[in-house]
């Protein structure tokens, strides 16, 4: 199934109106100060649902053989999505998110307070992706957002624009599709997926079969161990592809946020594991509130699916 697509118009203030029949745009100025005979163009319920339905089922089809799988998105897996959608256009990015909300833990700064650092010389993303910060000068080794969800928000609107990336949310990836491989090694070929909600509930309900995506390379961005969290790389000690995990370490600002960075790579055929996640493979300290390394493992991330692509 296809989806037609609408002639889009951009507003006043840059936003899309579809234009369907209509001359020309609405504006929010024409309707100030005459809301007595203002109404809503008249609807009938099921053009909301097969708007709806139609497209969301026309994506199930085209992502079913993805590129680029992306199990997570969080800070890390983010801005693995914004790197790989610009960089090569031209694949197809299914990011699948656990949660109703994206962004994982990155909607606040740590603990509960808003304002979101990142260690020089992770600012080179901020102006890359247009989030906005405070910088006390050259000598600073920080850079502070004003609040977590600025960066969330910017990064996953900029995401959600690629024409080539899908996020389907409150989607858990509830396992790993395997290929042996004539060496007896494990490649990994897509992910097995469910609504989270029906994840949730496998113990207390029988037999909902799951669905899939196929996929040659997979970055994992689960986050550190947890009740969804590490997912990818536990898979991988359960089906004996890695020996076992090194458990994340206690905090160490300065080790941490290097050692994700630079450990960021494919750790099993088809499977880039990248973000907190990682810490729990490699044994590498937790950095806590500060979000540098996510961006830039998400930046290597995509740059090792990108080198996997042209091999
Ligand atoms: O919902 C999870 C979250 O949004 C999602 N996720 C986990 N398991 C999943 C599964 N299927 C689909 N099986 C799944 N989605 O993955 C996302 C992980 O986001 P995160 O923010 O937890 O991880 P991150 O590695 O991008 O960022 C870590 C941020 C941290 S933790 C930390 C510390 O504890 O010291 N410090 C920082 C900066």
């Amino acid at each position: 199934p296809t989806v037609p697509s609408k002639k889009l118009v951009l507003g006043p203030h840059n936003s899309a109106l579809p234009v369907g029949g209509q001359t020309k745009p609405e504006t929010i100025e024409a309707m100030a100060g005459d809301w007595q005979s203002f109404t809503f163009r008249p609807i009938r319920e099921s053009q909301v649902s097969r708007a709806m339905t139609r497209r969301y089922f026309s994506d199930l089809d085209k992502y079913a053989e993805s590129d680029v799988v992306i199990i997570g998105a969080g800070s890390c897996g983010l801005s693995a999505a914004y790197c790989l959608a610009k960089a090569r256009p031209d694949l197809k990015v299914a990011i699948v998110e656990a949660g109703v909300s994206p962004g994982g833990g990155a909607w606040l700064g740590g603990q509960l307070f808003s304002a979101m650092v990142m260690r020089k010389p992770a600012d080179a993303f901020l102006r890359e992706v247009g989030v906005e910060y405070e910088d006390d000068g050259e000598d600073s080794n920080y850079v502070v957002v004003k609040h977590a969800a600025l960066f969330t928000s910017t990064l996953l609107s900029k995401v959600l624009q690629f024409p080539n990336v899908k996020l389907f949310n409150a989607t858990a990836v509830e396992d790993l599709i395997t290929r042996t491989r004539d060496d007896g090694s494990i490649q990994i070929a897509g992910v097995v997926t469910n609504w989270t909600l029906v994840t949730m509930h496998h113990d207390d309900q029988s037999c909902m079969d799951p669905n899939t995506i196929n996929a040659p390379v997979i970055i994992s961005t689960t986050g550190h161990d947890g009740p969804f969290g590490a997912f990818s790389v536990k898979r991988l000690v359960s089906m004996q592809a890695i020996k076992c995990l090194g458990g994340m370490r206690g905090l160490d600002m300065n080790t941490a946020e290097d050692a994700i960075v630079k450990g960021t790579r494919e750790i099993t055929p088809g499977l880039i594991v990248g973000g907190m996640e990682l810490s729990e493979v490699d044994g590498a300290n937790r950095m806590g509130p500060t979000f540098g390394a996510m961006a830039l493992s998400g930046v290597k991330a995509a740059e090792e699916a990108v080198k996997i692509f042209e091999q």
